[in-house]
């Protein structure tokens, strides 16, 4: 059945979970594979508050890495990233999409309903008053903010564990109404994004998993596919 056009004529509501899985293959590492981004970094050093107290240039340095891979001409939105702004295109208001991913990939492919739940690499904050700024090089010592007397220090606008995640009332109250929910690229590991599936259950949707290989919630959706994002992502979603 051509899904496009299932939705134009019913307008379901869809909810779109992603995770680190959906940007592997245009060159983003994720966090549990081998060669995963945590293979050189303790998760407690680098994605947690009490590391980003105990060793601020360790953790700035990790991030300022990965910001700056954000700008390698061969790192760029894949046929997933562009299947899901498709789908967006054909479904309007009633889509929305979740990334847990910090990479900007899904905006630059032209999502536009989308929620970073656990932020974002191209923004910082300051430590104390919490206004956010767009940031695009490298955070040094010396960056301060410019809303505080004396001013502060700016941080990765990340959620790190023991942090809540963005725009979660959004989201649940997406999750309430949602027809279909998808979950695409994620192992399934970190909560409040692992529970979702079970969320959306008890509101009555169909629960889709898309991924490389069984996550740890697999048993909770009620459709699975398994391949990678760049090839079943396009053939579901169309
Ligand atoms: C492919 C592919 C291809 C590969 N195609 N697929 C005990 C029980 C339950 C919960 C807790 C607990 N103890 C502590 C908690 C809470 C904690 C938590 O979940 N811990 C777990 C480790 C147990 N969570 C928190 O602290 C969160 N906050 C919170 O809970 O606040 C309270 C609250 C309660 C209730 C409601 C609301 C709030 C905060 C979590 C913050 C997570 N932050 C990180 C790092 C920062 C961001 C960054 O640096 O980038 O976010 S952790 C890291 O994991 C990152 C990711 O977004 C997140 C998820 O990872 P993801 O995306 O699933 O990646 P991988 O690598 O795990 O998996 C990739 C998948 O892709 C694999 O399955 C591959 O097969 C697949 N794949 N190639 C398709 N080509």
């Amino acid at each position: 059945m051509n899904r496009n056009k299932e939705i134009k004529m019913k307008q379901p509501k869809i909810v779109v979970l992603t995770g680190a899985g959906i940007s592997a293959e245009s060159g983003i590492r994720t966090f549990r594979a081998a060669d995963g981004l945590w293979e050189n970094h303790k998760v407690d050093d680098v994605a947690t508050p009490e590391g980003f107290l105990r060793n601020p240039t360790l953790v700035q340095n990790f991030y300022n890495e990965r910001r700056r891979k954000l700008f390698d001409p061969a790192v760029k939105p894949n046929a997933a990233h562009l299947a899901l702004a498709e789908l967006e295109r054909a479904a309007g208001d009633n889509f929305l999409l979740v990334t847990q991913n910090v990479d900007n990939l899904h905006e630059r492919a032209g999502s536009k309903n989308l929620i970073h739940m656990h932020g974002d690499l191209l923004t910082v904050r300051c430590e104390w008053s919490g206004k956010t700024y767009h940031w695009e090089r490298d955070v040094t010592e010396q960056d301060r903010c410019d809303c505080c007397s004396p001013p502060h220090r700016l941080r990765p606008h990340i959620v790190w564990f023991g942090e809540m995640p963005l725009e979660m009332d959004r989201i649940y109250a997406a999750l309430s109404e949602c027809d279909y929910f998808i979950a695409i690229g994620t192992s399934g590991n970190v909560y409040p994004a692992a529970g979702f599936v079970q969320e959306a259950n008890r509101f009555g949707a169909q629960t889709i998993e898309l991924n490389l290989e069984p996550s740890l919630t697999r048993s909770q959706f009620s459709r699975q596919r398994y391949g990678k994002a760049t090839e079943i992502v396009p053939i579901f979603v169309n």
